[in-house]
């Protein structure tokens, strides 16, 4: 039987010295050390052994279960370690190579453009507030002086909820809800970006949904003056410091006097072109000074405090910069459109 053990020994050990991989490691470790396997069998077979045999016999095979398994645990370490190098040498990495181009994509033109709408408000002291799309309709309308059944609200249709909720069609009842806010002292000095709703057909310069940057100041001795002042500085910061502005009377339930505010064409320097369509100005934006019954419903004194307001398209703005023919473009989200904006 001890002839049988060490037979067995040299003949499992010279296999592992054999073993050139994991598997063939994995089968001789079953095949020796495993419960059908002949050491165990021996052991099995303890039995039949004197009883001054059994012990000895009993730890040769124990000793050499432990050498077999000894020796197959280091020469699986071996085996590992050379399957790491080859990997190594194999997935050795050229890092010469040029990487995977990670598609990076970019600023979308409208954000950018309301943000820099924003940036340069902001660095004038303005504050940025913002407030619900979904509005009621005192603060979309009637705040604004636009009372139940004024005929200027069907140029404002939107999508409606319920009679009195619908989806604002301006950022001007945030300017309201804010107003209200202050309590009636001011000064007040804010822009309100956002989006606003019209039940429009989607044309190439209409979008039923689409974006606005109001502002607004009230303060008590508020003038014309510091509006074309504000928009003046506005429009060469945004569209070039040789830029003049031209205001034009218009109509606006929420501000009187009411303005339209033209700049000098950047495409052409006045000389006329199909931006300014021969006029050599663009229109850019609306303003007016804040109407008293504004003022008065948002808890102002208008006899003390008087406000200028501004409502501008970024959509229109971000068109004329860029030359964007389709105000769509800025919502279908096609790469190829948006991947020319790297830059922005
Ligand atoms: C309050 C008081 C006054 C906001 C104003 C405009 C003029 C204006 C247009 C710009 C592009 C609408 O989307 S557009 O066509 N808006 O021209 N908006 S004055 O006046 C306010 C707002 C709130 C409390």
């Amino acid at each position: 039987m001890q002839e049988e053990l060490t037979k067995l020994r040299d003949e499992a050990l010279q296999k592992v010295r054999e073993a050139t991989d994991l598997k063939q490691l994995q089968n001789i470790r079953v095949q020796y050390l495993g419960k059908k396997g002949p050491i165990t069998e021996v052991l099995r077979g303890m039995g039949k052994l004197s009883k001054e045999e059994r012990p000895k016999i009993g730890a040769l095979a124990n000793e050499i279960r432990e050498v077999i398994a000894g020796e197959i645990t280091s020469k699986q370490e071996q085996l590992e370690k050379a399957e790491i190098e080859k990997k190594l040498q194999q997935e050795t990495i050229d890092v010469t190579l040029p990487g995977r181009p990670v598609r990076t994509g970019n600023h979308h033109p409208l954000q950018a453009v309301i943000e820099e709408i924003e940036d340069l408000f902001i660095g004038k002291g303005y504050t940025v507030e913002e407030g619900p799309e979904v509005e009621t309709d005192y603060y979309n309308f009637e705040a604004l002086n636009l009372p139940k059944g004024h005929p200027a609200r069907d140029m404002q249709d939107s999508f409606y909820i319920t009679d009195e909720i619908l989806l604002r069609t301006h950022t001007s009842p945030v300017q309201a809800r804010t107003l209200e806010k202050y309590k009636g002292k001011g000064p007040v000095k804010i822009i309100c970006p956002g989006k606003v709703y019209r039940r429009d057909t989607d044309d190439a310069t209409h979008s039923h949904q689409f974006t606005q940057i109001e502002g607004l100041v009230v303060d008590e001795n508020i003038r014309m003056s510091d509006l074309k002042g504000t928009l003046e500085v506005f429009a060469k910061k945004l569209f070039g410091e040789d830029r003049q502005i031209r205001l034009r009377p218009s109509f606006f339930p929420f501000t009187e006097p009411s303005v339209e505010v033209d700049v000098s064409c950047f495409k052409c320097s006045m000389k006329g072109c199909h931006v300014c369509k021969g006029t050599g100005w663009i229109e850019i934006l609306g303003a007016g000074m804040v109407h008293p019954n504004v003022l008065e419903m948002a808890g102002f004194d208008s006899k003390k405090y008087r406000g200028f307001a501004f409502g501008m398209g970024p959509e229109r703005i971000a068109m004329l910069k860029y030359g964007i023919d389709d105000i769509r473009h800025f919502y279908t989200n096609d790469v190829r459109f948006l991947k020319q904006f790297k830059q922005a």
